[in-house]
């Protein structure tokens, strides 16, 4: 655990170009995430925290680099709160050569001055400067802390924040631990950026090869494989595109642990676990199970919801799921984490001991997305339109051209679902508009529910936490997620942060329905900062998301009420995406 026992500042120097000034050598990881810690329920909540970013060393699989840790480490300390009180933040920003650093509370509902968005809540924390978060907390459950500023959170700020019910926790359990899931590259994250700017799949080695085609064709026959093939080739991306960042540069970290590394959680057999999963990754959604073991999820996003269980759960980039498992015998688990596109993983022990583990799984074949699948396919029953800047061909360019569009699903809710995307320009910022989009809430996703085991999907969460807000609709929008994967162009309703006339528009305490439609061919975590979305999946009582993962073709609504007046940040939450342009200003007034 002796990150910086060969550590000398000249030889950091010399690999990352940064001069470290007055950097401490420090212990690697906080105590709640090294192996076997006796985990949360050993600590007592405070009201008042200091936070330093700053450069540390951080030692993956014996490998040396630099990260932006909190306090020295990566992730960084557990914020522990207690619902009720009223607790100050001090965060310092220790990066001299920065714009400005920051700490954003995912997830947590404070005035709009305490969200921690540089440009859109404050200026963010100059270098060398302290800002001080004072707010009430409302809340409690399962969430995260991370910085807004440009790409700090790929080198490390981040970390788990965790509140303590002031009315007691909603089921019982006798040990309790976080478990951070999340994405380290030696690469400066700069490079990666530019590396996908200009090859949107540089990091995809995964791509289909001959052998496969031949695969196909016996398949699908010879028409079939070419036809299809040149509907991938006119949208411009590759069936295997799962992901843009993948285990080529990442190594995926679990409490600050690779899979060689193992972080061990103990267990004595016959106890309840909680383990509260929070994906703290830039880019990666992961899939999650404890072979042998079914979990019990009992919270999303840090809200109640009524118990389902599962054999695996996909949790999107920002989402938290808290899961009660219960090992009756006296041997090892592994808790896996493999990533959506099946380029690596993490993994973890629940064992009695100590020192116990079992060999993980094998990653499983990486999927292959079909236009069937996501809708693009099945012209015939014309179910999913879907229009194309660059069709030179008319045989998929057929919705909203004379042909009808199919009964629309009962389950989208609203008089008329969401309004029609109808952009400027299809071409540079959009490629592709769906026209029908599907509701997918029932879906485990890509790669998920062929293995014979229970997975969950957003249709299972049903909450189990009071109903504050009104039940009657007051207005509906839609926002469409919008995308041209080769220009590594992401935006919202065709247009990219820079490009956007304003922010939108949300009335203070109305009731929003807010339609999105996932108009792109890869799933995005979109995240509201300061107010919930109650996700509508048919359930009597709608669950509340900070994050939802949309799937490609999907539409999902949720009902939101502004509480707080102010501006807020709306965005897709993998990283480069945000950074790229899938990014808008929520004005609640
Ligand atoms: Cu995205």
């Amino acid at each position: 655990m002796s990150g910086c026992k060969d550590l000398s500042r000249r030889s950091f120097i010399k690999k990352t170009g940064i001069f470290l000034a007055g950097m401490q050598c420090v212990w690697p990881l906080p105590a709640w995430a090294l192996s076997t810690s006796p985990g949360i329920e050993q600590r007592s909540p405070k009201s008042s925290y200091d936070l330093t970013i700053g450069y540390s060393p951080i030692t993956i699989d014996g490998r040396e680099g630099v990260s932006t840790g909190v306090n020295g480490s990566v992730p960084g300390p557990l914020v522990y709160l207690r619902e009720g009180d009223d607790v100050t933040l001090r965060v310092t920003n220790e990066l001299m050569d920065t714009k400005h650093a920051s700490i954003h509370w995912h997830g947590i509902l404070v005035p709009a001055n305490m969200d921690g968005v540089p440009g859109v809540s404050y200026r963010g924390i100059p270098p060398g400067e302290t800002y001080v978060y004072r707010y009430r907390v409302k809340q409690a459950g399962t969430y995260w802390y991370h910085s807004h500023s440009r790409f700090q959170e790929q080198t490390g700020t981040y970390g788990p924040l965790v509140i303590l019910p002031k009315d007691g926790e909603p089921f019982t359990y006798d040990r309790d631990y976080p478990v951070v899931l999340s994405d380290w590259s030696f690469e400066d994250p700069e490079a990666i950026f530019r590396h996908i700017n200009i090859l949107g799949d540089y990091y995809n080695y995964q791509r289909r090869t001959v052998a496969d085609f031949f695969k196909d064709v016996r398949e699908m026959g010879l028409l079939d494989t070419i036809a299809e093939r040149n509907a991938w080739g006119n949208m411009r991306m590759s069936p295997v595109d799962l992901a843009d960042v993948t285990g080529h540069t990442y190594t995926f970290l679990m409490n600050g642990h690779s899979a060689g590394m193992n972080w061990t959680a103990l267990f004595n057999p016959g106890e309840t676990i909680r383990l509260r999963f929070i994906n703290s990754s830039t880019m990666t959604n992961f899939d999650v199970r404890i072979p042998g073991l079914d979990m019990e999820v009992v919270m999303a996003d840090g809200k109640a919801v009524k118990p389902v269980s599962v054999h695996e759960f996909r949790i999107g980039v920002a989402e938290t799921y808290d899961v009660l498992v219960r090992p009756s015998k006296d041997q090892a688990f592994n808790i896996f984490a493999e990533s959506l596109d099946r380029s690596g993983y993490t993994r973890g022990t629940l064992a009695p001991r100590a020192g116990m583990h079992v060999p993980p799984p094998a990653l499983r074949p990486r999927p292959v997305r079909q236009l069937e699948k996501i809708g693009m396919g099945g012209m015939d029953d014309n179910i999913f339109g879907v229009m194309m800047g660059d069709m030179k061909h008319g045989d998929m360019q057929m919705d909203g051209q004379g042909k009808q569009p199919k009964q629309p699903d009962p389950r989208i809710p609203g008089p008329n679902g969401p309004e029609p995307f109808k952009p400027d320009d299809i071409g540079v910022n959009v490629i592709m508009v769906v026209n029908n989009p599907r509701y997918r809430l029932d879906e485990p996703g890509i790669g998920l529910g062929e293995d014979g085991w229970r997975v969950l999907v957003y249709d299972d969460l049903v909450s189990a936490e009071p109903q504050p807000y009104s039940t009657t609709v007051d207005r509906e929008m839609t926002i469409n997620i919008t995308a041209n994967m080769e220009r590594y162009m992401f935006s919202f309703d065709g247009r990219k942060f820079t490009e956007q006339p304003g922010p939108y528009f949300f009335r203070h305490n109305e009731r929003l329905r807010l339609f999105l439609v996932n108009h792109t061919m890869m799933e995005h975590p979109i995240h509201l900062h300061g107010m919930w979305m109650q996700m509508e999946n048919g359930a009597d009582k709608l669950p509340f998301k900070h994050t939802i993962l949309t799937k490609p073709g999907g539409v999902v609504s949720a009902l939101i009420t502004p509480i707080e007046r102010g501006d807020w940040a709306f965005h897709c939450h993998l990283l480069y995406h945000m950074e790229a342009g899938m990014f808008q200003v929520v004005r609640v007034a």
